[in-house]
């Protein structure tokens, strides 16, 4: 192990680095030429397969080609020659491995055994598929209560699976469905309803093209969502706006080069993407918002005073919203000096931004985790609205609201049955198909999953997925608590932490991948996906399976389903694996409005558009009118807030991603963007706070979560990295810091973990000089400090 480095970047995104990168990753996932152009198949729709990195709109027609540095990463990792077997297992016992890095464990490939731990050897060994099946329905069948068991999903299995996963879990009697967005952009479908009256992005690709203003709040689009950068370069290029607000200042919001793009790969020049970059500080959106419709209310006094035109889309605001006159005067009730102290943001920065958003007329705001994964996150999207509520912005072309969803499939998952919330199924259609009583108690989100496995109540987790010990606040808490399980099931691909933490009886089940060809009865099966743009089109995989077991997602749940539920002459399980078209038209049945004539439209080259009223200015909201609603403060995070950004000694810790990472899939150690190599037990740092708390660049230090709850968190040693990042605010890498994060301490409205934003106080554990002498652990894996 090296010593880590920091050395600012100062290439564009995209580029010769994204390529090079790209290069790297095949080679050392030994993918042959032959796999790389799988690469040409991606997202290219009916017979390419969907990328499985982000949740980004596919262009129609698409690229020559449709990916980028992280899809093809994600590609990549997922084709690996590597293999993950018996042997493997029988050579490590779980504690051993319980020492490797996340990097390590995911690194040693796929997965192509059904596995069961025996604890009297500490180790995984292989069983066969009848005897997972069956021992997992006898342990499900003997719970005492269905609400015992929770079934998870992350957010990356299609359609089709998510709807018979849901069936799955509700025939058995819970609504215990959490899922990923319960830690991601559960705020949007909480927040967007009550304004808008509907709980995802309203804009589709057709308005990023057309639109002349782009507002980014908390979302990293080089990293998060590369693809988006295409869209960004080409309204850059048409002159829009494009203003940013983010504590730190991310690549891919600066500065693009088309990696694709031969002319602008050997020209000197990038194309400039932000016109305005607003370093604002964490949690200070509403503020910051709060100021820009001040601005905006004084343009608008000016203007009426001077007999210009309206700075306010007054027809709008009369004819489609309702609590505009009570919105204004809040916005003009806060003085500028709390505005500036409370967003960090001078004055002349918000005014600024007033201007540039009044001078276009189609504005759309995009935002990501720095928004939703706050105290007051639902709040906060609230005010994005009322922002574009004020000109307008709403259901008009190339405007609107634009969540920026993460995983590939995460929003279509929740359109077709993952939520815990009973209002949200389709009781009669499931009653009228399948004969049976859903459930009417709500079931358990992400957090309460949590709070249920700590306190015993919770005795089953089927994961459908993800790697949710890992992924959930708590790290310190949740793990031993998962040691008390009954029954852990892990459907997955590759290896990670949570198969580690075992419970009493304990399975990985491998699946196919989305880029593989999956066989079944009837011969090739297609799958689809639900975009971040509402588009639904259909895929299918291109590569050979990893291994000759795997079974694909669906076959695992009708398995699981029927060593478990009684037979139910209305539902054909087996029917169902031959031939995902019978599952389609059971979706079509369930959600007619969305899904009519689904096995047809599915091929349309363009998929088709899930109807949004919103962006017909239609409100399916309580009062029938788009609802500006009034935040209860400016504070986005008031019970850690300090009142400012004063010498104190605690500072605000946002969690966030490398460009080298996929979630809780850390594909490497640099993030090239930010300039750090080598390692992520890092933490940025204002150097003027590195200084007032008599640190110096290069000191390790623990941080410990600063709150009085009477338990110890914490997380070191992290190297102290200067980095242009507001005084007062810190940052540091997701999942390694998740230990520090409070499994209480999330949005209050939706439950969504406040990653970032986690009052933290720093105590040195061993100074530079010293720390220069000793190798440093990229990520040591039991990093988490417990008391
Ligand atoms: N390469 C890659 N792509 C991914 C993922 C990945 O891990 N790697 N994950 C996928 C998933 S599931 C998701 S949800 C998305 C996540 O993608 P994003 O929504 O981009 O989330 P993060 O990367 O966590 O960081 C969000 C940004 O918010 C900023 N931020 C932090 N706090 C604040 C604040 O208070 N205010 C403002 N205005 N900004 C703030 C951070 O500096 C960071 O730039 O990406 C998806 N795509
Ligand atoms: N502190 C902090 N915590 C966070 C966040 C943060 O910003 N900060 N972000 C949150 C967010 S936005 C999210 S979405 C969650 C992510 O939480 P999860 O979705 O639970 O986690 P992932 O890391 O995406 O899951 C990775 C695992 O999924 C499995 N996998 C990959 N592909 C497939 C497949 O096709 N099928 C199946 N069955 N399994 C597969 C692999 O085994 C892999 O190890 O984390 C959340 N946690
Ligand atoms: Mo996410």
């Amino acid at each position: 192990m090296s010593q880590p480095t920091f050395k600012p970047y100062h290439a564009p995104a995209g580029g010769w680095g994204s390529a090079y990168s790209v290069a790297n990753i095949l080679i050392r996932e030994k993918i042959p030429l032959s796999g790389a152009s799988l690469l040409l198949k991606q997202n290219k729709p009916i017979d390419g397969f969907a990328c499985v990195s982000c949740a980004w709109a596919k262009p129609h027609p698409t690229r020559p080609l449709s990916f980028c540095e992280n899809g093809a990463k994600a590609t990549a990792w997922e084709n690996t020659t590597r293999r993950c077997g018996p042997e493997f297992f029988a050579a490590h016992t779980v504690t051993e491995l319980l020492n490797w890095t996340d990097f390590d464990l995911e690194n040693q490939g796929r997965l192509t055994h059904p596995m069961r731990y025996d604890a009297a050897s500490d180790r995984y060994r292989e069983v066969t598929w009848e005897q997972a099946f069956a021992e997992i329905g006898d342990e499900l069948k003997a719970m005492s209560d269905p609400n015992q068991v929770v079934f998870y999903m992350s957010g990356r299995a299609s359609l089709e699976t998510a709807y018979m996963y849901a069936l799955l879990a509700r025939m058995y009697g819970t609504n215990n469905l959490p899922d990923s967005s319960n830690m991601c952009h559960e705020s949007s479908s909480v927040a967007l309803p009550e304004s808008i009256g509907v709980p995802v992005a309203t804009v589709t690709l057709n308005d990023m093209e057309r639109t002349d203003g782009l507002f980014f709040f908390g979302q990293n689009t080089g990293t998060s969502s590369p693809r988006m950068l295409h869209e960004l370069q080409d309204a850059r290029k048409r002159g829009a706006e494009i203003v940013t607000f983010n504590p730190i200042r991310e690549r891919g919001l600066e500065r693009f080069v088309d990696p694709q793009s031969p002319r602008e790969m050997l020209s000197p020049d990038s194309t400039v993407i932000s016109t305005q970059y607003h370093q604002l500080a964490i949690g200070g959106d509403i503020a910051a918002v709060t100021g820009i419709c001040k601005a905006l209310l004084a343009m608008d006094d000016a203007a009426q005073q001077n007999g210009q035109a309206r700075v306010l889309d007054l027809d709008f605001i009369a004819q489609h919203t309702q609590g505009f006159e009570a919105f204004a005067q809040w916005v003009r009730n806060h003085r500028w000096p709390v505005l500036e102290r409370r967003s960090g943001l001078s004055r002349t920065a918000m005014e600024a931004a007033a201007t540039a958003y009044a001078r276009c007329q189609r504005v759309i705001v995009a935002y990501g985790m720095g928004i939703t994964q706050h105290r007051h996150g639902v709040e906060a999207i609230q005010m994005l609205v009322n922002l574009l509520l004020l000109r307008g912005n709403m259901g008009k072309e190339g405007a609107g609201i634009l969540p920026v969803r993460g995983h590939s499939n995460v929003q279509g998952q929740r359109t077709v049955g993952i939520t815990e919330k009973a209002e949200k199924v389709p009781a009669d259609n499931l009653r009228r198909q399948f004969g049976f009583e859903p459930p009417s108690e709500d079931g358990v989100n992400t957090v309460e999953a949590c709070e249920g496995i700590i306190a015993g109540r919770i005795r089953g987790f089927i994961a459908m997925g993800g790697n949710f010990t890992r992924a959930v606040p708590d790290t310190s808490q949740i793990e031993p608590a998962w040691r008390k399980l009954r029954l852990s099931v892990q459907v997955s691909t590759k290896l990670n932490r949570n198969h580690l933490i075992t419970g009493e009886v304990s399975y990985i089940l491998p699946c196919l991948g989305r880029t593989e060809i999956d066989h079944q009865a009837s011969g090739e099966q297609r799958h689809t996906t639900e975009d971040s743009t509402g588009c639904i089109r259909a895929w299918r995989g291109a590569a050979e399976p990893a291994g000759e077991l795997l079974l694909s997602e669906p076959d695992i749940v009708a398995r699981l389903a029927k060593t478990t539920l009684q037979p139910n002459p209305l539902l054909n399980w087996d029917a169902w694996v031959g031939n995902y078209d019978l599952v389609r038209d059971a979706i079509a049945e369930s959600y007619p409005e969305i899904f009519h004539d689904f096995n047809v439209r599915m091929m349309e080259p363009g998929g088709f558009h899930r109807p949004l009223g919103a962006s017909q200015r239609k409100w399916d909201t309580d009062t029938g009118k788009a609802n500006f609603i009034t935040p209860p403060e400016l504070a986005a995070d008031p019970d850690t807030e300090r009142g400012g950004h004063e010498q104190h000694d605690v500072l605000q810790l946002m969690t966030i991603r490398s460009n080298d990472q996929f979630n809780t899939t850390v594909y490497g150690y640099n993030d090239r963007f930010r300039g750090i190599h080598g390692s992520r037990m890092v933490i940025l740092m204002n150097r003027n706070d590195i200084v007032r708390l008599g640190l110096v660049e290069g000191d390790q230090i623990e941080a410990v979560t600063e709150v009085d709850d009477g338990v110890h968190r914490s997380v070191g040693p992290l190297r102290v990295t200067p980095y242009d990042i507001p005084e007062g605010c810190c940052a540091g890498y997701y999942p390694e810091c998740n230990v520090l994060l409070p499994v209480w301490h999330h949005a209050k409205r939706s439950k969504v973990p406040a990653a970032k934003s986690i009052p933290v106080r720093l105590r040195k554990v061993i100074a530079m000089a010293s720390a220069r002498a000793a190798p440093v652990d990229p990520a040591p894996p039991n990093s988490a400090g417990t008391a």
